[in-house]
């Protein structure tokens, strides 16, 4: 991200006034947020050989169940390419927006980790970590593979999967907790990188809303969130954030 581009945009000095003024932040991020790392966005065509699969058909218990092979493959790809990306300047500005911010919470939709190794703590993952493998029967934790199958579990015999939420899976009950809590309290709600698309996550930015939080969204691209924000910054987030952290660091 050059200089120039960080110099072009503007914060509407509303929207300035509101987050230098405000200590407690909910940021949720989905996968725009990691798009300038090289990490593909979940509804990105898929390159190369995963360009016949639809992710939403992939991330399923119903699509590992009936090819365990081809769904831990995907992953494996996945977790090959999130390995060869580093964090980008939206990740770190907020991670030191966490720093300098005294209520500040973020979730995220992203499963690639990206948010902890830009130094992010307390990073309450709504759809889990796919850094992380777990029984697909008895939810035992496993480790770490390269291996091209599924390894079985030590436990109980069953297959390891990724240790993610999939489609017509449930949050996990203590990143809904956390998240559920965050928004009651927040004075500015973030939604940064992501369609709004998917829920409950998405149900988040209602809830600010009705709260009448201050709602910033932010996204090259509008969203079904972005007629109802109080602010839509079009544009990537490895742009805006940054100009965002150099106003509340008092640059
Ligand atoms: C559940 C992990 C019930 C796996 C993912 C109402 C209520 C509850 C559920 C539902 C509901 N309606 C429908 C449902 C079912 C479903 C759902 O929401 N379906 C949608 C598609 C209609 N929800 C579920 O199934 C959820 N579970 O509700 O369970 C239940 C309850 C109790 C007991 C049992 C069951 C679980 C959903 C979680 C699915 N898992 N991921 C994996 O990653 O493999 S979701 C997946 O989508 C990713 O996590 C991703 O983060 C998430 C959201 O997508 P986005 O991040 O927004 O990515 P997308 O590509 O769509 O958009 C990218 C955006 O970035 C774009 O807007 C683009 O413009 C922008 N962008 C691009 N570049 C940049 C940028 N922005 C900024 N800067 C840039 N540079
Ligand atoms: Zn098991």
């Amino acid at each position: 991200m050059s200089d120039t581009e960080q110099d072009r945009v503007e914060l509407p000095s509303p929207l300035a006034d509101a987050l230098a003024r405000t200590e407690r932040w909910l940021v949720m991020t989905g996968s725009g947020v990691s798009a300038e790392s090289g990490v593909p966005t979940f509804r990105d065509a898929q390159t190369g050989l995963w360009a016949q699969y639809d992710p939403q058909q992939l991330a399923t218990p119903e699509a590992f169940e009936s090819d365990p092979e081809t769904v831990w493959q995907w992953y494996q790809w996945r977790r090959e390419l999130i390995r060869e990306t580093s964090p980008n300047p939206a990740h770190l500005a907020l991670a030191e927006l966490q720093r300098l911010k005294q209520d500040f919470v973020l979730v995220t939709q992203n499963v690639d980790g990206l948010h902890q190794r830009a130094g992010s703590t307390n990073v309450v993952e709504f759809h889990g970590s796919i850094q992380r493998n777990k029984c697909f029967l008895c939810h035992q934790p496993g480790p770490e593979s390269d291996a091209p199958h599924p390894p079985d579990c030590a436990h109980c015999g069953g297959l390891m999967r990724p240790d993610v939420v999939w489609f017509g899976e449930a949050i996990p009950g203590a990143a809904l907790q956390a998240a559920g809590h965050a928004v009651e309290g927040c004075d500015v709600f973030f939604s940064v990188g992501t369609s709004s698309l998917v829920y409950p996550a998405a149900a988040l930015a209602e809830t600010a809303l009705a709260r009448k939080a201050t709602v910033v969204e932010i996204n090259p691209n509008s969203t079904p969130l972005s007629s109802h924000a109080d602010f839509s910054l079009r544009g990537p987030a490895g742009v805006w954030l940054p100009v965002i952290a150099d106003l509340v660091r008092g640059g």
